[in-house]
């Protein structure tokens, strides 16, 4: 679920000094970043981090995808969301918060930004 090419990353790669593991600045003010999601167990987990994600504000994109199993039998285990957003309005902890709020009793979600 990349939203951008290998060109924007190697260019990301060498921007300003201090930039966060697997943040890739790309464009003019926004930022993705990968984090992969722990503790989804179905489609309603991933609605409910997607839609945790989708609503901080200064997040202008969220794509959801499960490991290689998606067309038969989607792997959970394997979950990686591509945020989008504005680094001025928020930034990846407060991503991952979201996404640890977004638990409920029954489900407890997990985020790791990943380096890449
Ligand atoms: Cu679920």
């Amino acid at each position: 679920m990349e939203t951008h090419s290998y060109d924007d990353r190697d260019r990301c790669r060498d921007s300003e000094p201090g930039r966060i593991p697997g943040i890739c600045r790309w464009g003019q003010s926004q930022q993705t970043v990968t984090l992969q999601i722990d503790g989804m167990t179905c489609g309603g987990c991933v609605k409910d981090v997607k839609a945790a994600l989708a609503k901080v504000p200064g997040v202008s994109e969220v794509g959801l995808s499960t490991g290689k199993k998606w067309i038969v039998f989607p792997d959970y285990s394997d979950a990686r969301a591509s945020v989008t957003f504005d680094p001025q309005k928020t930034n990846v902890e407060t991503l991952i918060r979201a996404v640890e709020a977004a638990g409920n009793p029954l489900s407890k979600y997990r985020a790791l930004a990943l380096d890449k």
